[in-house]
């Protein structure tokens, strides 16, 4: 694989470096993906099942939804791509990661210094006391899940129409304003806030980078852009960075 020698030069060189990742980082650790041709939702689109709304009208549907993807993201294992994000974070003198993918593999990968900023799919929240555990029974015991309290537990996800974390927003604008480099790696750029970050960073001055199997709205304003597989992609890129 070849890649433009001053990509090559920026990727080496660079001191401060935001990394944002989407569920096709994850694709080849087979964690389908929201958008793709094996769409996440077997009858449903994700659109309406991950909302408020579809929870208080039928929280066993939407439980039984995460169940099932609880299942499939506990099978799965970090992929070369997840690695060399990990190994970033060792290199990089100021290095922040933030992940819109809830299935916690960048952190079984290694990453610390990381936002997960729509959420953990292995964390819940009581509906009634609003604090936050993880709970990794796999399969459920129960549909829905309720706490001590008896209240219904949910998904400590970010759901459609839900404001993002005050503080992951803040630590992720501040990172993507400051940074050299701004790397975005398997997301379609849809989904807001985190879409419009590209073009936050581009504004501050960072070059931006998109890794992606297909053209999304971030090609347009990427100043290099690498179309395939993250998880080949990436391991040849930093070979050539690393020498
Ligand atoms: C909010 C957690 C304020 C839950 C998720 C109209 C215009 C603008 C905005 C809006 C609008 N209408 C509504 C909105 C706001 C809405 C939004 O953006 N909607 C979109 C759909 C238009 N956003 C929100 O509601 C956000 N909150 O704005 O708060 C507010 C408050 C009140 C009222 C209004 C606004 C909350 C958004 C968070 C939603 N939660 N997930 C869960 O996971 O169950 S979103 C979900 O999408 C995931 O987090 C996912 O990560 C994220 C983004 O999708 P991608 O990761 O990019 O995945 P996708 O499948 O789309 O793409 C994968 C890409 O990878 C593809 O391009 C594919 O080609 C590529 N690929 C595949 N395989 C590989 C690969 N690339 C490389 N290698 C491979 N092997």
């Amino acid at each position: 694989m070849e890649f433009r020698e001053d990509l090559i030069d920026l990727l080496r060189v660079a001191g401060s470096v935001v990394v944002v990742t989407g569920s096709g980082v994850s694709a080849e650790s087979g964690v389908p993906t929201f958008r793709g041709e094996d769409g996440l939702w077997r009858r449903y689109r994700a659109e309406d099942l991950a909302t408020p709304q579809a929870f208080s009208s039928d929280p066993a549907l939407v439980w039984e939804w995460y169940d099932w993807r609880r299942g499939i993201v506990a099978k799965a294992k970090p992929n070369p791509a997840h690695e060399v994000i990990a190994d970033m974070e060792r290199y990089y003198p100021d290095f922040l990661l933030v992940t819109q993918n809830v299935d916690g593999l960048h952190r079984k990968a290694g990453n610390e210094r990381m936002v997960e900023i729509h959420g953990n799919i292995w964390r819940v929240r009581c509906v009634a006391e609003l604090d936050e555990r993880f709970l990794y029974d796999n399969p459920l015991e129960v549909i829905p899940p309720k706490c001590e309290c008896g209240s219904l537990l949910r998904p400590a996800v970010v759901w459609f129409g839900e404001s993002l974390p005050f503080e992951g927003l803040t630590t992720a604008s501040e990172g993507i304003q400051n940074c050299e480099v701004f790397l975005t790696v398997g997301t379609s750029g849809v989904v807001y806030p985190v879409a419009s970050f590209p073009m936050l960073a581009k504004s501050s001055g960072a070059s931006v980078v998109d890794i992606n199997k297909d053209a999304t709205p971030i090609t347009s304003i990427a100043d290099h852009t690498l179309m395939g597989k993250a998880g080949e992609i990436l391991p040849e890129l930093w070979r050539a960075i690393k020498g």
